[in-house]
């Protein structure tokens, strides 16, 4: 059986999590704790400490890049998901650097923000301290006290999905593909704290997201 091993809130693993639902597949799910990372070293043979990894009987697959979508593509192949055609890849290409990158760095921030909700006591320190050295001290009450910002680039750079979904029902076709699960999965990050929603100024891509919610592929 596929293990997915992740933490719940991560950008990266909840793409990983809708395509394995989406699949129907008999999976399950390991969390760990967004700041201890000894059991992915482990099983990746102390080559990678990030998450989402996966593992698959004796096979571990993780992503070590910034832009391949390796675990994506691995599982799609494995269950012919479709999720990658040949004559969409350069589109989609262009869209998942976009959505890992304008998109994410608005809502990672805009969850951040609630890190004391979103974790227990014991991981707190942990994780401020991570993003302190990452982004400098004060980062998360920056980000706290810049939120409405952050809100309106976010609603932003939402806009030309917005202007996609008008014409069809996901984002490059009419059945899902990889950029429909990775834009999915940073708006679940967006959504996790339960204090936000989407813009009302989108209604297409509310419809789509509830949709991507439960979608199942038909084979
Ligand atoms: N290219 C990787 C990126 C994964 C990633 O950036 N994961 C974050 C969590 S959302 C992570 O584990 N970062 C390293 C860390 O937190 O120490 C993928 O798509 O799987």
């Amino acid at each position: 059986m596929i293990e997915l091993i992740q933490f719940p809130f991560s950008p990266f693993c909840l793409p990983t999590r809708r395509i394995l639902e989406f699949s129907s597949a008999t999976f399950k799910i390991i969390n760990v704790p967004a700041q201890e990372r000894s059991l992915v070293w482990k099983l990746t043979q102390q080559q990678y400490y990030g998450v989402p990894i996966i593992r698959d009987g004796k096979q571990i697959i993780f992503d070590d890049t910034d832009d391949q979508q390796i675990i994506a593509k691995y599982l799609d192949q494995k269950l012919e998901l479709g999720l990658f055609p040949a004559d969409r890849e350069g589109e989609q290409s262009i869209l998942w650097r976009f959505i890992e990158n304008e998109i994410e760095g608005a809502t990672f921030r805009l969850n951040d923000i609630y890190y004391r909700e979103n974790l227990p006591a014991s991981d707190q320190l942990q994780y401020l301290r991570f993003k302190e050295r990452k982004f400098g001290r004060g980062c998360i009450e920056q980000w706290r006290q810049d939120q409405k910002v952050w809100l309106h680039k976010l609603e932003t750079a939402l806009v030309p999905f917005e202007h996609m979904l008008a014409h069809r029902e996901f984002l490059l076709s009419e059945r899902p593909l990889f950029v429909d699960f990775d834009l999915f999965g940073m708006l679940e990050n967006f959504l996790f704290s339960g204090h936000y929603s989407l813009p009302k100024s989108q209604p297409n891509l509310r419809e789509w997201h509830r949709c991507m919610q439960t979608i199942q592929i038909v084979k």
